[in-house]
This record gives C-alpha cells, sequence and structure tokens, in this order.
C-alpha cells in the first residue's frame, strides 16, 4: 500500500507517544480485566472496524448563506482520495469511500480504481444526485424528480440512477444510495399519495437495474429542501417502499434527517428487526440537518445506535453487516482532521457497545430493575477506551494521534502550494 504521509514521520510520531499509550493501555486492561473482560478481543474488534467516507465531506462545506473555502481544497475526485488516503493512513478505520455523481464523475474510472486500491482503499455505495440541475440538463428538477409531475422528467432521474449503478460497477461499489429532496413547500401544491407512486414507479425501473448482488438505500429526511411536505420523510415510509421493492432495497438512516429528540436507537432497533437496516450516514446534529461532525453534540445518542446494532448482531450473527459511512460538511475545521475525529468517535461508540454485558443487562430487564438496566448501559459509556482506539491504530500501521501527526506532516500547507485556489470558490451550498 503507497502512503501519502511519510511513514517515517509516523514512526516518530508513534515513537514519542508509545511509552505513554503502553501504559495507559494496561491500566484500562488491567480495570477490564477485573470486570472479566479481555482488553485484546476489544482491541482486535477495533481494527477491524471500518466507516466509509463521502467524498463530498473532504472539501470545505457551506450552507446557504456562504461557503468559506479552506487552503489546498481538493479540486476533482482523484486529489479527495488523495485527501481519504491520509485519513485512512493515519486512523486506519475509514477503507470505504462513498462517492456521489455527477460530483465526483471521472471519464477513467479504472485509473481511479488503481488509485484507490493503491492506497488500500475501496468505493462504498455510490450516491445519485436529482437535488440538483446540472449544466445542459433538459428537464429541471425544480418540481421534483422521482416524483416530478412530467414524466420526462422522472426518466431523465431514472436513467440518472441508472448511470450511477454503471459508474459504481466499474469502480467495484455494491450498492446505490437514492436520497431525494422531493417534496412540496405549501399544502395542497401536490397531492401526497400521488407524489409517493410517482416515486414508486420510477424506483421500481430503478430496482429492476440492480445487479443481483447490489443493494439499494433509501434515505430518510424530514425536511431540506422542501418545507411542507417530503416524499420520503420518515423511517416509516422509507420502510413501506423498501418492503414493496424488494429483498435488495434497504433503508438509510441519517442520524440528521430527523426531527429534534427523535428516538433515533428506536428506529435502528425496528428497522434491523425487519430486516431491512441498510446503513447509516453518521454526523450529528442540535437542531436539522446540520452535519456536524459526528459525536460532537449527542455522543450518548451515537454510544445508543451502536447498542442496538451489538444487540442486532448477538441475535443475527456474522450476516448483519449494515453500511457504516459518515455525511458531513466541513464549515469551520479542516475536513480531514473533522473526518478523522468523526471516524474515531464512531469506532469509540462501537467498541462502548462491545463493554456493556448483554446477560446481565437482560437479567436486569427481565427483573423490571429500571435504574441496574440503565446502569448497565452507563457503564459502558463512561468507559474511557482511547488507549484501545489508539492501540488499534498503532497495531494496524496508523498514527497514535491523528491530528496531531497529521498537523506535523505539513500535509495542508503542501497541498495549499499544489492545489491553488479556484476562482470564485467561495458561493454558497454545502460543497
Ligand atoms: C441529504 C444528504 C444526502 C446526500 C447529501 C450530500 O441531506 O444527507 O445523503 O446526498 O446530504
Ligand atoms: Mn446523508
Amino acid at each position: 500500500m503507497s502512503t501519502i504521509i511519510d511513514s517515517g514521520r509516523v514512526a516518530e510520531h508513534n515513537a514519542q507517544l508509545r511509552a505513554g499509550l503502553n501504559a495507559d493501555y494496561e491500566a484500562l486492561g488491567g480495570m477490564l480485566a477485573r470486570r472479566g473482560v479481555d482488553i485484546e478481543k476489544l482491541t482486535a474488534a477495533a481494527q477491524s472496524f471500518a466507516v466509509a467516507l463521502p467524498s463530498w465531506g473532504v472539501g470545505t462545506g457551506g450552507t446557504r448563506f456562504a461557503r468559506f473555502p479552506g487552503r489546498g481544497e481538493p479540486r476533482n475526485v482523484f486529489e479527495k482520495l488523495d485527501d481519504c488516503a491520509v485519513i485512512h493512513q493515519l486512523t486506519c478505520a475509514t477503507p470505504g469511500v462513498s462517492l456521489h455523481f455527477p460530483w465526483d464523475k471521472t471519464t477513467d474510472p479504472a485509473a481511479l480504481r488503481q488509485q484507490a486500491e493503491s492506497h488500500g482503499l475501496y468505493f462504498d455505495a455510490v450516491n445519485s444526485n436529482t437535488f440538483q440541475d446540472q449544466a445542459g440538463q433538459e428537464h429541471t428538477y425544480k418540481y421534483g424528480s422521482l416524483t416530478a409531475n412530467n414524466a420526462a422528467t422522472r426518466a431523465q432521474a431514472v436513467a440518472h440512477n441508472i448511470e450511477c449503478i454503471e459508474l459504481g460497477r466499474a469502480l467495484g461499489s455494491k450498492a446505490l444510495t437514492v436520497w431525494v429532496g422531493d417534496g412540496a413547500n405549501f399544502p395542497g401544491q401536490h397531492n401526497l399519495r400521488g407524489a409517493l407512486e410517482r416515486y414508486l414507479g420510477s424506483m421500481r425501473e430503478i430496482y429492476a437495474a440492480l445487479p443481483a448482488d447490489w443493494l439499494m438505500f433509501i434515505e430518510h429526511k424530514l425536511f431540506e429542501p422542501a418545507f411542507y411536505a417530503t416524499t420520503i420523510a420518515d423511517w416509516g415510509t422509507s420502510f413501506a417502499c423498501a418492503q414493496t421493492l424488494g429483498e435488495k432495497a434497504r433503508c438509510l438512516v441519517d442520524l440528521g434527517h430527523h426531527a429534534p429528540n427523535t428516538n433515533i436507537e428506536m428506529i435502528v432497533a425496528r428497522l434491523a428487526q425487519f430486516g431491512k437496516l441498510g446503513g447509516f450516514h453518521f454526523n450529528d446534529s442540535k437542531y436539522g440537518d446540520d452535519d456536524l461532525d459526528s459525536g460532537s453534540i449527542n455522543p450518548f445518542q451515537l454510544f445508543l445506535v451502536f447498542n442496538e446494532l451489538a444487540d442486532a448482531a448477538e441475535r443475527e450473527g456474522a450476516a448483519f453487516k449494515p453500511a457504516y459511512m459518515l455525511d458531513q460538511s466541513h464549515n469551520v475545521t479542516d475536513p480531514i482532521e473533522s473526518l478523522m475525529n468523526s471516524a474515531v468517535e464512531v469506532q469509540r461508540a462501537f467498541v462502548q457497545a462491545q463493554l456493556v454485558d448483554r446477560a446481565a443487562l437482560r437479567g436486569h430487564q427481565e427483573a423490571n430493575d429500571a435504574l441496574q438496566s440503565a446502569q448497565a448501559l452507563k457503564h459502558a459509556y463512561r468507559t474511557d477506551v482511547s488507549a484501545i482506539l489508539a492501540m488499534a491504530r498503532l497495531r494496524s500501521g496508523g498514527a497514535i494521534d491523528p491530528v496531531a501527526c497529521y498537523r506535523d506532516s505539513g500535509y495542508r500547507a503542501q497541498t495549499a502550494e499544489a492545489r491553488p485556489a479556484k476562482a470564485g470558490a467561495s458561493g454558497s451550498g454545502i460543497v
């Protein structure tokens, strides 16, 4: 695997921090052993954990008000892949990259695939985009795409999704994520049932184009860009559509796509119970679809989501493999630092959930001992597993402290040199 950050520099960084890590690891190991937990098992589990990166997340994001580009912004999918390679090299937790078309369209998918493989990366689910009009596009998506009244507009949106499948196949991807912003801003603007019927008609055509070993992820979202009714607004609608479409259709849970205070971990439990949990877009939020760094606002919720995933894995075994992906927008931080931190926070929630004594928890639940049941989760959540995550990185060839190592490397300064800012790069919008 070719590395982007000089591996000697990473080794030097680790050498400085190794003694401290060994002491912390030993202390944690001792504490866990007294709880009957083998720290080596957890570290191995952490080493096998993977969450995919959003190609659109390595550029600086923005809001509808403004975008303030950072230094050394990636200018094309190949440079985005380089940045993803840096994140994976230092965290060893992000081997997958989720592409977005047409933002990441390339005339040379073989070269892109080759570049990815040279960095130990693969392509996770690809994302279609019928929430923006492209230059020269015949039919606008202003009034919807897969749900549009105009049959030619729907056909155009279906054709785009099928093209995404073809591009994804050339890159070795095995899934298509379909998020549409289709909806209405006024009561009466469209027939609520009619819109969903048109959606299902379009999705059936896309479903029919899926290769046998592919999955389709339906991503729901409560609102934005539509502000009165969104066609696929909640998990219930997504679930009903996935049931209707067939075995290969699953539901994708973007943590930021729910009303404040929604019990997202319960949605996860439900979708897992009914075999329709396809995957996640991890991020965090305080109000709306804020796309903030995972674990930065409500880390306990992230832990509770992974607690439900651990429960499902205990029930269904190795076959239970939802797709883990980040989907964030980095407006005020270096995107590479935010994505590294977020990957580690998702990995942290995964490891903490492994610490839940599920047999003891079941005992408390069956005894209606609410307090001890809650404490069984809190006990795991309160355990600082940082030493396990760092040891997993060290053993996998990464950096004990990815952000510090990245800053030491001067990578951002190098890219600022190599990638002069595009004129008029400010503007607005998420990417
Ligand atoms: C919609 C969404 C979707 C992506 C987009 C970049 O809010 O979460 O997953 O296509 O962000
Ligand atoms: Mn998303």
